[in-house]
């Protein structure tokens, strides 16, 4: 049976230390090239998010078998975070920060179509990769991912940014990940919150305020929920907030969450954590994120 690892801070939990990826052996402009159309940039940057049903069908098998690697050995990889409490049927499993650990998730990062979509998404002139997150939620399962924006947990700040969300199962909509439309254009940060119960944390951060209750007031938002099949991919910006309902899971729920940076984000150095950390960047707030950590995946041609 698959032994529980449980971060020793419930997340963040540093198992193995950061690295500068070897870059040896990339080709710049080898990818091939996504061509997103202009409708759909535009929903993205009306909606902060857009849903491009199946772009990613090929790749489902290799990042399941990268996810497959994660899960034998947790404790092998960065961050293995379990977000039930012992005695919770079903389980949530995440792991962030092992592209360069895991050989299915490098070959997405570089080989992919990936960064040159979220770059088109972005509107920037280059794509620089960020990390990736990975997602795993067992049948039984009935813990919502709690609502959320991706940037308050970053040590960036900035517009020009997406991640790109590549399901690995069907979702029935009740189960698969919902986005508040328009929430990346409001100026709003929300604090960041364990996945575990939900509480916030950094809440000493003046800059930011506490997720308001957007299931208790759904007329107050625009919620796009919808199901997903294997390889449907969701691009999103870092500051749209997104989260799921507690509904039961009736299959496993797999996703890859690979996330950009663009022209305009800078290293933000926040009051609290953040997640992931990374120890020793050595940047200010305002610097352009190092290439030789987040390296350059596509440019504009
Ligand atoms: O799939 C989920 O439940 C959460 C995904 C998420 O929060 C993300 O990709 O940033
Ligand atoms: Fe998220």
């Amino acid at each position: 049976m698959q032994s529980k690892t449980v971060a020793k801070d419930g997340f963040n939990a540093i198992t193995i230390p950061w690295s500068v990826p070897d870059m040896s052996g990339f080709k710049p402009g080898a990818a091939p090239e996504f061509s997103a159309s202009a409708e759909d940039i535009a929903s993205f940057q009306r909606d902060g998010v857009v849903v491009l049903r199946g772009v990613m069908t090929d790749w489902v098998e290799t990042l399941r078998a990268g996810l497959a690697r994660n899960l034998v050995s947790p404790e092998q990889f960065r961050f293995p975070c379990e977000s039930l409490p012992e005695g919770t049927p079903g389980r949530f499993f995440d792991s962030y920060c092992n592209w360069d650990l895991i050989p299915e998730y490098r070959d997405f990062a570089l080989n992919s179509c990936a960064a040159s979509m979220a770059g088109q998404f972005m509107q920037s002139s280059k794509a620089q990769l960020f990390h990736e997150h990975a997602f795993m939620k067992d049948p039984g399962t009935q813990s919502a991912t709690p609502w959320h924006q991706d940037l308050p947990y970053y040590c960036v700040d900035g517009d020009q940014t997406a991640s790109v969300y590549v399901a690995l199962d069907h979702a029935d909509a009740d189960v698969a990940v919902r986005f508040v439309k328009g929430s990346h254009r409001t100026g709003k940060l929300y604090f960041p919150r364990v996945f575990m119960d939900g509480s916030s944390f950094n809440v000493d951060d003046d800059t930011m305020a506490a997720v308001p209750d957007i299931d208790g007031n759904p007329d107050q938002y625009d919620i796009q929920a919808s199901a997903l099949e294997p390889g449907d991919t969701i691009i999103f910006n870092f500051r749209t907030l997104h989260g799921t309902t507690d509904a039961a899971l009736k299959s496993t729920r797999r996703a890859f969450s690979m996330r950009w940076i663009g022209d305009d984000v800078t290293y933000c150095d926040r009051p609290g954590e953040t997640s992931p950390p990374y120890p020793g960047i050595d940047l200010q707030s305002g610097d352009a994120m190092r290439e030789d950590w987040f390296p350059v995946v596509w440019r504009r041609r």
